[in-house]
């Protein structure tokens, strides 16, 4: 590449003299891209979420919100002995023998820390990252201390920093590729003191990368070579090894480098059979430049016996001088940021009625999940072929043994690129986005910072396709392919997923409500700094112009899911309107769809089903829709919704009330296909009550609902509401993923609307109900957050679920992720009154 090349050459040779003319250019460009005033809250908004480790799935991964772009992060590995290095630590995998590894505190916008206690590595982690205040800098400080009893532990840690070719933010190629060097005079005998690499891209512009060796403050001691071990491997010296990868394969860093490791040692074993005393692996796993390649992926490699400590900054040439770290001033802005983020934290959720122990906790669970705060950029698999007939289903398994799970036979075609900007469920397990999940993951980031909950939610609804669908596991890009096993790789249009966005977006409108309108004021910029986070909620203008955007993709959503989930109603006779729905994609003991994957449907499956959740979540929709429509003023629009939603509303009762079991129940037909209910009791039969679906009115059926909860017989637990009933068949039964055990999420919409129903039915309620429903919700919200707290003590991690027999964990861990819902559940008042 000619081009490529030459820009190269004038780049390295001339760089000092164009930082100067450069930076003009980049100013320019960059007030191109922002350059009317309605701009300046977008451009504020981008820079301040341009960095992050957005590649959360790594305990440590840094790159920009920019698709195929500057991928950095750290790997490390114990080199006390051989086997440390097959476990080199990039991926964050649920395996890792870890007491604990999690953002403890962070704001997406400034930094943070993580902590990590590598049990097999014998160390303790800290890792620092914090940004500038234009969002466009960064630095990384890395500290690590031996466990007791291993003070002379040796380690080596690993930074790579790799150019991914890159295209721009609207997915189309850049004019370059870009480049990155080596920007230091080369030796093969390794470095002392800092190395910079120094690179150029389109989106990025001219940028340096430095990474220190600690400084003058640190005790970093390198262990020694025994004596004539070849100075390319001496251990005292930071070595750096570069190649070209093939911009897709940049994201196998740590396979790259386990390749080059390899080649090296067996090239070492070849020729110093005789020696290999001399070689130990604190030697002999040192990287060498062997080939002099030079190219896109770097690595810089350290070994170090005790405490490490380590700096890297990221340069953006363009940036004035006052917005560049130095090596001197990381530990300042690392003191700032992690103040302002304490303050910040402590202005938003009250927890002083708890031990400090506990408010840690607390912060915790807002800094893991926003540490799990993800940019995907990529294509996914998607089967458009097998259409599901909507009067057949997926897969006979009446064969499966219990307790195994039948997926789908789907054949996907690559489609995309698509990108997502995201909360992930659990970083070790679920790095990737989960559309059912993703709703519940708003409800503490509302509070906090409503602005980026907005960006999520548009980035979401983006992918909302022509046809109103969206995949319901987003599987961007080939390095989320791997973590995920290839049958359930291929999502299919047929199967759609509980829109728990539009449940995250009413509470937003109903906060926005809240706020008085006519006070909202003109920002100017320095105001927008101060308030960026909440910016749009308190802009009636901005909320109506952001709602405009969204509005068509979210009405052919709605359309969609009206259209290929509908239920059959006049076939059988039954109901007051058509509102009535049933979860397509559905087999024998699963329905996907559903979100509560194994929980009890009615058998045998039979067309005629039912759902009484879906037919809640439709609920949700419409009002949310309805809502918008009200914002927007298209008062047609906002009277259809209307009638919509009184319709599901009387369906409810209609359709899915047993008067018998008193709950709302799954409906089917009997063989002389007469309209029947099937009850199991649990999440799906509390649906009503979680959505708001029961009128104030039905205090009768609000009774029922908690008595029901509140018998140890059916749903209550010393741990919180169990997903199904004690007294049901299927209890604990196959998989029992939500057969028995307690999620907190569902918990959540539990207290929250305990709360709710106290307030609105005081009109209709009797004094011995309002006494029920106090007592039902101050010992639940105890029970959980007593529960959730003891376990994280316990295991320094919040997990998927609970075991509602024992309290103990179960299923992915660091699932921040909807658990983190519990810091609500904290700021919620201990009593109702
Ligand atoms: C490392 O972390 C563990 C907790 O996981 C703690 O008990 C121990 O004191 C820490 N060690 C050091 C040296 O800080
Ligand atoms: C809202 O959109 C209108 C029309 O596109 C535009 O004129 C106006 O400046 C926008 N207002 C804000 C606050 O973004
Ligand atoms: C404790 C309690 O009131 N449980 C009720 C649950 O619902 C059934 C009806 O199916 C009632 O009979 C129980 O009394």
């Amino acid at each position: 590449m000619l081009v490529a090349t030459i820009y190269q050459y004038l780049f390295f040779l001339l760089a000092t003299v164009w930082a100067i003319q450069e930076q003009d250019e980049f100013d320019l460009i960059r007030d191109q891209h922002f350059e009317d005033d309605d701009a300046s809250y977008e451009r504020l908004s981008h820079d301040s979420l341009l960095w992050g480790p957005y590649n959360s799935g790594r305990y440590l991964g840094i790159r920009p919100r920019i698709p195929e772009s500057l991928l950095s992060g750290l790997m490390w590995f114990n080199v006390d002995s051989q086997l440390g290095v097959g476990q080199a630590r990039d991926f964050y995998e649920q395996g890792d023998k870890m007491a604990r590894a999690n953002w403890v505190q962070f704001d997406p916008r400034l930094g943070g820390r993580q902590v990590i206690h590598d049990n097999d590595c014998h160390i303790n982690i800290t890792i620092d990252f914090v940004k500038s205040e234009n969002g466009r800098n960064w630095a990384v400080k890395i500290k690590s201390v031996p466990h007791a009893g291993h003070e002379s532990v040796k380690t080596s840690f690993v930074w790579y920093s790799g150019l991914q070719g890159e295209r721009k933010s609207d997915g189309t190629n850049v004019a370059n590729e870009g480049v990155l060097k080596l920007d230091i005079p080369r030796n093969e005998n390794g470095y002392k003191g800092t190395v910079k690499l120094s690179g150029f891209s389109e989106e990025l512009g001219l940028f340096e990368i430095k990474i220190n060796d600690g400084g003058d403050h640190t005790k970093n001691k390198h262990p020694s070579a025994p004596k004539g071990t070849m100075k390319a491997l001496n251990p005292k010296r930071t070595h750096h090894l570069s190649l070209r990868v093939p911009n897709p394969s940049v994201w196998q860093n740590r396979g790259i480098f386990m390749t080059l490791l390899k080649d090296s040692v067996q090239d070492i074993l070849s020729t110093y059979a005789e020696e290999t005393d001399k070689f130990p692996p604190h030697v002999v796993y040192n990287i060498r430049n062997m080939n002099n390649y030079e190219g896109n992926l770097h690595f810089v490699q350290k070994m170090f016996e005790g405490e490490a400590e380590f700096d890297v900054i990221y340069t953006d040439v363009a940036s004035p001088p006052t917005e560049r770290f130095t090596f001197e001033t990381i530990q300042s802005r690392i003191d700032e940021v992690l103040s302002r983020v304490n303050r910040k934290f402590r202005e938003n959720f009250q927890l002083h009625k708890f031990s400090d122990r506990q408010q840690e906790f607390g912060q915790e669970m807002l800094s893991g999940l926003l540490g799990g705060l993800s940019y995907f950029y990529g294509d996914q698999l998607v089967d458009r072929q097998s259409a599901i007939d909507a009067d057949e289903f997926l897969v006979n398994d009446d064969d499966f043994d219990d307790g195994e799970t039948e997926i789908p036979k789907l054949k996907g075609d690559l489609e995309g690129p698509y990108e997502l900007f995201t909360l992930v469920p659990s970083r070790p397990f679920f790095p990737r986005g989960f559309y059912w999940d993703e709703g519940f993951h708003l409800l503490p980031l509302l509070k906090y910072d409503s602005d980026l909950a907005l960006e999520i939610i548009k980035s979401w609804f983006n992918l909302i396709d022509d046809d109103g669908w969206i995949a319901r596991e987003q599987i961007l890009g080939a390095e989320s392919r791997s973590r995920v096993p290839a049958e359930f790789q291929v999502q299919s249009p047929a199967i759609v997923n509980p829109p728990t966005l539009m449940l995250a977006f009413t509470y937003l409108l109903d906060s926005s409500q809240r706020y008085k309108f006519d006070e909202a004021v003109d920002l100017g910029e320095g105001d927008l700094k101060s308030d960026i986070g909440q910016v749009v909620l308190n802009n009636p203008e901005m909320l109506a112009n952001y709602t405009r955007q969204i509005y068509p993709k979210l009405k052919s959503h709605f359309d969609m899911f009206r259209r290929t989930q509908q239920g059959s109603v006049e076939e059988f006779n039954r109901g007051q309107n058509k509102e009535a729905y049933r979860w397509r994609g559905r087999t024998v003991s699963h329905s996907l769809a559903s979100g509560i994957d194994d929980y009890p449907r009615p058998l045998p499956l039979d067309v005629a089903e039912l759902n009484v959740d879906l037919l809640c979540w439709m609920g949700v929709m419409t009002r949310s829709i309805r809502m918008i429509a009200g914002i927007l003023e298209l008062k047609e629009d906002e009277q259809h919704f209307a009638k919509v939603e009184s319709d599901i509303i009387d369906n409810l009762a209609a359709l899915h009330w047993s008067e018998e079991h008193k709950a709302y129940c799954d409906a089917s037909v009997d063989d002389d296909d007469e309209h029947i209910l099937v009850c199991h009791k649990g999440y799906v039969s509390l649906f009503p009550f979680l959505t708001k679906m029961v009128p104030a009115e039905s205090v009768d059926k609000i009774e029922s609902i908690v008595d029901n909860l509140t018998d140890p017989e059916e749903l209550w637990s010393d741990y919180g509401i169990r997903s199904l009933s004690k007294a049901d068949e299927f209890y604990r039964t196959g998989e029992n993923y939500w057969r028995a055990p307690v999620w907190i999420n569902i918990n959540y919409l539990i207290l929250e609307n305990l709360q709710h129903y106290h307030e609105i039915t005081k009109p209709y309620a009797s004094r011995q109900l309002k006494e029920k429903i106090e007592m039902a919700y101050s010992e639940l919200r105890q029970n959980l957050i007593k529960n959730v707290y003891q376990q994280w003590e316990k295991t320094g991690f919040v997990w998927e679920s609970y075991d509602d027999q024992t309290g103990a964990n179960k299923g992915a861990k660091n699932f921040l992720g909807w658990t983190s819902t519990v810091l609500l559940m904290m700021e919620m008042p201990e009593k109702l009154d």
